[in-house]
This record gives structure tokens, C-alpha cells and sequence, in this order.
């Protein structure tokens, strides 16, 4: 098949596909995203996905992990509800309109399985994020329509496309279609270029003009709250996926000082409203 255009991805992309509260806008019409993430070995990706949730607008934001995590991330973020839970139940959980799964988890946490059931076609959930351990649980029979987003590095998406019988070997403008075209989902794969390729075999968007400050520890755990609180919103896969990827870049440049200075990820989802407010 030939290669559709490739779309460069602008501030613009996200001025015109912010979703402002309406005056008469509700914690819950917003848009409520929940958040499976966070494990005795990584608790601090909860902290990271949730500081990206809430700093993207979210209405609220609902953390499914173990006590000791919930623990943690209240203490950064008190806004966040916690469901202590091993497991993902959304009729315990209440409302929710997007759902995270992955940041901090390993591929066998009982979460992890879940949330990649409930998002999969047939589930109860048709809109998330599924990220790190997440993506571990992807296997051939899983499929996804466009609002789930599969936001790997290079290194997860080789590892889905060995096992989804993808060549792990192709540039990236070629896998992240490929795999979009096999799961159904759209597909951000993450790196010093940023592709996004919607599930439906639509054109490939790239973001070219982040900062390699941005390449530390626990910034994709951020992108993959803020791309969450898009998604609860009401933003299509492909447009939510858009605007978080620019505005995580444009976050990080401030974070960084236009790219100069070293940046923490928290940094990052602190500098969310800032970057939303250069743009709009
Ligand atoms: P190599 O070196 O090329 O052989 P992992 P992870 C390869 C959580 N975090 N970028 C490379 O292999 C995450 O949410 C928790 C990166 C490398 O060894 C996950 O749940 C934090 N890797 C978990 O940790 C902060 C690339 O893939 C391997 C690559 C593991 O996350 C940090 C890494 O893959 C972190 O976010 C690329 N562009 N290209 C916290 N504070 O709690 C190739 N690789 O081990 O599956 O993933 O990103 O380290
Ligand atoms: P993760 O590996 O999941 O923590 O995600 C890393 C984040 O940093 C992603 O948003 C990447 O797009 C971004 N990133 C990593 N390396 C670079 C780079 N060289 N230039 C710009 N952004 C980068
Ligand atoms: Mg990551």
C-alpha cells in the first residue's frame, strides 16, 4: 500500500482541539479518567501518570493500585480519589470515561490483564491508554477500536511486534501503521520524532520539535495521564493523542528551558497549564 501523507503536527493542532468546560460543566461532564498504575517496584509512575492526568483538565482522576501506592501519590496529589484494588472492577470504581493501564506495572499484574480486557472490543470501556506493562499483555487476539491509544517506545514496539507477527525491524513510519493496522488501535510511538497512526488507517501525524531533555526517566508515565484526560474528554484517538503529544513537548521545552537546562518528569506535568497556555 502507499504511504499516505505524513501531517506535521502544530501548537494550532491543539488550539482548535482543546476541549474547554462549558459554563455549565460538571467535575464528571468533563470527563473522569481512571488510572491503573503504580506497583511496590515502580509506585513512582502513579504519581507521574496521575500529575499528568490532573494537570491536563481532568475532572477527576482515580487511581486503581495497591494501598502503599495510593499512599504515595495522595501525599503529591490529594485531588486524586484512590481505589485500593488489585484488580479492575469499573461498576466498584463508579464513573469513568477513560481508563490508563500500564505506567509501572508488569505485564502479569491482575490490573494489567483487566484493563487490557475491558478496553479490547467487547469490553466494558472503548476509550484508554494502554502503556509499559500494558502493552505486555497485548497478544493476537486482542483487538481495539481508535479511541484506545498504544503509546509504546521503540523498545515496547518491537517487543508487541515480534509477538503480533510485525516486523520489528521496520522504520518507524511503517510500524507504527503496521501495528495500528493490526490491533485496531491508534498507535503513538514515542521517541525524538513522535508518530501517531490512527486505527483506522488514517494519515500518520508526527511531531518533530520536543526536546531530548525529555528523555528521562518517567516522562512517558505523564504523557500517558495527559493523553487519559484527553481521551475521558471526549477527543477522538488520533486528536487526543495529537494534543497530548504536542503539549507534553511544549511542556518539556519550558520545563527545560527551551531545551537547555535538565528537566525532571515531574517538571513536565507541572509545566502542562503553562505549555496550554502559550498555545491557546
Ligand atoms: P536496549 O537497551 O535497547 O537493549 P522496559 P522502561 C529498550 C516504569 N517507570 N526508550 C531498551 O533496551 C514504566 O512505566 C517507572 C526506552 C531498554 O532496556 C514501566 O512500567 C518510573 N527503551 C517500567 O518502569 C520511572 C528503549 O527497551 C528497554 C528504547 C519500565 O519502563 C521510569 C526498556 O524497556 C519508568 O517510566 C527507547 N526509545 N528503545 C518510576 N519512577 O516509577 C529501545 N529500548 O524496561 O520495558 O521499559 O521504559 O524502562
Ligand atoms: P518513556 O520512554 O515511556 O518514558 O517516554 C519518553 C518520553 O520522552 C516520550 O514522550 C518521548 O517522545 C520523549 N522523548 C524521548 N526521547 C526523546 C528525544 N530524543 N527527543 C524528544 N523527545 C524524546
Ligand atoms: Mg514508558
Amino acid at each position: 500500500p502507499v504511504q499516505p501523507a505524513v501531517q506535521r503536527l502544530e501548537s494550532a493542532d491543539v488550539a482548535a482541539l482543546w476541549p474547554h468546560p462549558g459554563r455549565e460543566a460538571s467535575k464528571y461532564t468533563r470527563g473522569v479518567v481512571a488510572i491503573a498504575a503504580g506497583s511496590p517496584r515502580f509506585p513512582g509512575a502513579a504519581v507521574l501518570a496521575a500529575s499528568g492526568a490532573a494537570r491536563s483538565g481532568a475532572g477527576m482522576v482515580r487511581l486503581i493500585a495497591p494501598q502503599e501506592v495510593l499512599d504515595l501519590v495522595l501525599h503529591t496529589r490529594p485531588e486524586v480519589i484512590g481505589h485500593p484494588s488489585t484488580h479492575i472492577d469499573l461498576e466498584e470504581i463508579g464513573r469513568t470515561q477513560a481508563l490508563v493501564v500500564g505506567p509501572g506495572l508488569s505485564g502479569e499484574d491482575p490490573r494489567t490483564r483487566d484493563g487490557v480486557d475491558i478496553l479490547a472490543v467487547g469490553g466494558d470501556l472503548e476509550r484508554g491508554v494502554i502503556d509499559a506493562g500494558g502493552l505486555d499483555a497485548l497478544t493476537a487476539d486482542h483487538r481495539f477500536g481508535q479511541h484506545v491509544v498504544l503509546t509504546p517506545h521503540r523498545g515496547e514496539a518491537e517487543r508487541i511486534a515480534a509477538r503480533l507477527d510485525v516486523d520489528p525491524g521496520l522504520p518507524g513510519a511503517d510500524l507504527a501503521p503496521a501495528l495500528a493496522a493490526v490491533t485496531g488501535a491508534t498507535v503513538l510511538l514515542k521517541g525524538a520524532i513522535t508518530l501517531i497512526a490512527p486505527g483506522d488507517g488514517g494519515p500518520l501525524r508526527a511531531q518533530d520539535d520536543a526536546t531530548s531533555q525529555l528523555a528521562t526517566a518517567g516522562t512517558g508515565d505523564v504523557l500517558a495521564g495527559a493523553l487519559g484526560t484527553l481521551l475521558a474528554a471526549g477527543l477522538d484517538g488520533p486528536d487526543a493523542a495529537a494534543a497530548a503529544a504536542i503539549l507534553h513537548g511544549r511542556a518539556g521545552l519550558l520545563a527545560s528551558s527551551g531545551g537547555r537546562l535538565p528537566l525532571v518528569a515531574l517538571d513536565v506535568a507541572d509545566r502542562l497549564p503553562a505549555a496550554l497556555g502559550a498555545i491557546l
